[in-house]
């Protein structure tokens, strides 16, 4: 190997490092929910299977667990109570629910009995079928409010919720020709990492602060399909308050999408040749991506006007409610947020 290589190489794996150590701190003093292992490798049609743990957990009767994924990647097989967990063999586990279109699976289980445990162990372990190459947050869903009971909570005998953190995973389904492509970004002294699992040559890659967006070229043989997963910091995109667009040249393009307390975790694919990619936040209503909503955004909806999802021309952006159908609402959707600019 030349000198240039080893210090590629070298950095490489530094980098690996550091965006492994900041996707996934260690484990606190506190009691904590942690998927096992936090990241896995599944090649495509094969299962995987993950562990759900607790760690440093004081009087536990009774836990609820959320745990949210990008079903277009994998799917939920199988849920089991091992042997070895934290009630042992005094526990009743309900029916859970296995949600394939949402992607979340929803266990509950109680101790049989008035009393509660203490120390680290199993939950549960969660079976995935590997669906589509790309990669899928392993996400521990937190109530926002303990009062609501749809989350994921630890609780004591006398129903008094045990603060823990979440420690979230992934799950990379990978397949030949894929790639992860790691990306430093520095913005104010602070180090952000962007990581590209692709099939497709990735150059050219760029995070514009102001703009807030994610530019690169994605370039493989014409005549295949390109598949990209863009791993980003949530921060990137402001994609919380508004909607992620994803632009393949210029084109609008569908995208699945899991998230996790610090990333979100976008997949999409192209025809190839070198297509330049955009991915960045705007409004609720702007359909060709220019962070506008104009005339020519409302004329798309209305042209889309009663198609449905599987149809061959079915535009996701068209469809505002998510209900798989263009209808009245959607243009009057869109028509609501008409004159409406994106700001950063
Ligand atoms: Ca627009
Ligand atoms: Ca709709």
């Amino acid at each position: 190997m030349n000198r240039k290589a080893t210090i590629l190489l070298g950095l490489l794996v530094t980098s690996t490092i550091i965006f492994l150590s900041f996707r996934f701190a260690s484990p606190l003093a506190g009691t904590a929910i942690i998927v096992n292992p936090n990241k896995s490798y599944v090649q495509i049609g094969q299962t995987v299977t993950i562990n759900v743990t607790v760690s440093n957990v004081t009087n536990l009767n009774t836990w609820q667990l959320r745990l949210g994924f990008n079903p277009s990647i994998i799917n939920c097989t199988d849920i089991t109570v091992p042997d070895e967990n934290i009630f042992g063999s005094y526990f009743i586990l309900f029916p859970p629910e296995i949600d394939n279109a949402e992607g979340y699976v929803l266990v509950f289980c109680v101790l049989d009995g008035t009393y509660g445990v203490n120390g680290s162990g199993n939950l549960v372990q969660v079976e995935f079928n590997s669906i589509d190459p790309g990669i899928s947050s392993l996400e521990i869903v937190e109530p926002e409010c303990p009062s609501e009971l749809c989350d994921t909570y630890l609780q004591e005998p006398d129903y008094e919720f045990i603060p823990f953190e979440g420690m979230d995973g992934i799950v990379i389904v990978t397949d030949q020709g894929f790639e992860e492509n790691l990306f430093t970004v520095i913005i104010n002294q602070e180090t952000y990492h962007v990581l590209i699992f692709s099939n497709s040559t990735i150059t050219t890659f760029n995070y514009d602060q102001g703009s807030k967006k994610i530019m690169f070229d994605a370039t493989g043989t014409t005549g295949t399909v390109g598949s990209t997963t863009v791993a980003t910091p949530t921060s990137f995109l402001n994609g919380n308050v508004s909607t992620i667009m994803v632009l393949v040249d210029t084109t609008p393009t569908p995208y699945s999408l899991s998230k996790n307390a610090t990333h979100d975790f976008i997949q999409f694919t192209y025809q190839h040749s070198t297509r330049n990619i955009k991915i960045f936040a705007t409004i609720i209503g702007d359909i060709n991506g220019d962070r506008k909503v104009r005339v020519d955004d409302v004329l798309v909806v209305a042209l889309a006007f009663g198609s449905n999802e599987g149809d061959p021309d079915w535009n996701p952006y068209t469809d505002l409610d998510k209900d798989g159908k263009v209808r009245v609402n959607d243009v009057l959707a869109v028509a609501k947020e008409f004159g409406k600019e994106w700001a950063p």
